[in-house]
């Protein structure tokens, strides 16, 4: 019975496909009325998609594709879990927001089980990734002239060159890249940049200008940059550092972390751990921990600043919050999407695959000349084409890999993402890597 349903919806979807062809909602009048009607904001890749289920997602002719950008890495857990999916349907029939006015049978909960997950006191819930990173800096400077010290005005928050944070006025106003922040000033100061994975020029900051500086921000892995990954001792060296100068190290774990980079999260180092966090003495442990993205598997914006209480308690009534944070659906979506990072063990998944991705990738890099690096960590991987950033190189690679149904995106030009969602088999990797393979070939 449950059988002959599935494929009675499956044909219904099907006829819905071509009718949508047929009719006016064709793919390529779809991606007019984006070009009509849209902020030119984006550039994408021309395929339209209309459903996706686990590593898969199907543009609105029916085409099946490998998702090899999962939404940026928020969709780890695979698209429309259907855990994910009960969970947004049982709480949408219930409560969806309150406001934080009141008080929501959800969020007490909720913050109990993450900050348990993660080993802090406290939690701060947002929305998007930027509101998050926007919400460490407060607390970050806050934090600064209430417990360190620092003259009221004067705090100073370091970050990394070729840095990305998000989007907001602030957060673009340390950004070194000329199309994020031009023209988009009068740019907010208190921001100084030293370059990635460089621990003397972050020491030789904190020796000469330590008692104005209030925290660090670092993503563990550079994951706009082209997926750099720093150097083993790089982070541990940091947080070092900052505790030694009363700074606080804040880690943007936003894209790294949550299993993306085969730990729970990438200032973990090699602990496989994936959830509470035992080893808190072993492993670099952030002041400040901000998440997003694979927080909600991608079903809703979801994201927290994790911090303990000497840290948090700056923070008191009307001075920070958002009408959406801590709402009963983000909170019962979030905790459904951690439940299932642990319960199909994807940090191990993505650690192990991550390597066998990696190896064939290396493999072919070694021998075709147009793959001149292969790098990443875990399920976050690039490989640079061996072309200037200036030509369309890895756009046509990206292309020809489309219709030969993966989907991946070039980013500065001349790299390639592969970030595929963490349920992914190995069989199917290795499928993949066949699809890379013949395209590199080909080209
Ligand atoms: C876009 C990249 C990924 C992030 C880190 C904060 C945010 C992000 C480390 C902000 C967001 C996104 C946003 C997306 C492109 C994307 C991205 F290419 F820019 F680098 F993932 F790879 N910290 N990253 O990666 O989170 O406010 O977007 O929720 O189109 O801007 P947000």
């Amino acid at each position: 019975m449950c059988g002959h349903l599935k494929s009675i919806t499956f044909e219904l979807n099907l006829i819905k496909r071509i009718m949508a062809t047929l009719t006016d909602l064709s793919s390529q009048k779809l991606i007019d009325y984006e070009e009509r009607y849209g902020a030119h904001n984006y550039h994408p890749l021309p395929v339209v998609l209309s459903k996706g289920e686990g590593v898969f997602v199907w543009d609105l002719e029916g085409k099946k594709y490998y998702d090899f950008l999962s939404a940026y890495s928020a969709v780890n857990q695979g698209h429309c879990h259907p855990r994910i999916v009960q969970t947004t349907k049982d709480q949408a029939g219930e409560l969806t927001l309150t406001s934080r006015a009141f008080y929501n049978d959800k969020l007490g909960v909720y913050e109990k089980y993450i900050t348990e997950y993660f080993g802090f006191d406290k939690v701060l819930p947002m929305n998007s990734g930027a509101e998050a990173v926007e919400t460490a800096i407060k607390i970050c400077r806050k934090w600064g002239y209430e417990k360190k010290g620092i003259p009221n005005g004067a705090a100073k928050i370091i970050v990394c060159g070729h840095n990305f944070h998000g989007r907001t006025v602030t957060i673009i106003s340390f950004s070194s890249d000329p199309d994020a922040r031009g023209h988009f000033g009068p740019y907010t100061p208190g921001f100084i940049s030293i370059p990635y994975n460089d621990v003397s020029a972050l020491s030789e900051i904190l020796e000469n200008d330590g008692a104005d500086i209030a925290g660090f921000l670092v993503e563990p892995i550079q994951g706009e940059a082209g997926v750099f990954v720093p150097d083993d001792g790089f982070i541990p060296a940091c947080a070092d550092l900052c505790r030694k100068h009363n700074v606080l190290f804040i880690a943007d774990e936003i894209q790294t972390g949550l299993a993306r980079t085969g730990s729970l999260l990438a200032v973990c180092g090699d602990c496989t751990c994936d959830n509470k966090c035992e080893q808190q003495d072993t492993y670099t442990r952030p002041d400040i921990l901000i998440l997003g993205k694979a927080l909600s598997g991608g079903a809703y914006p979801v994201s927290a600043v994790l911090a303990n209480e000497h840290i948090m308690e700056v923070i008191k009534p009307g001075q920070h919050g958002s009408t959406f944070g801590g709402n009963p659906m983000a909170c019962a979506i979030a905790m459904t999407a951690l439940e299932i990072l642990h319960d199909e063990r994807l940090t191990q998944n993505a650690r192990k695959l991550g390597k066998v991705f990696r190896h064939r990738m290396q493999t072919l890099a070694d021998k075709h000349e147009l793959i001149s690096l292969v790098r990443g960590k875990g399920l976050l991987n690039a490989i640079v084409i061996n072309d200037s950033p200036d030509s369309s190189t890895a756009w046509d690679i990206c292309v020809e890999m489309s219709k030969n149904g993966l989907l991946a995106k070039p980013t500065h030009g001349n790299i390639i993402r592969f970030a595929p969602p963490l349920v992914i088999t190995e069989e199917q990797i290795h499928e993949c890597c066949d699809i890379i393979e013949k395209v590199i070939k080909e080209f």
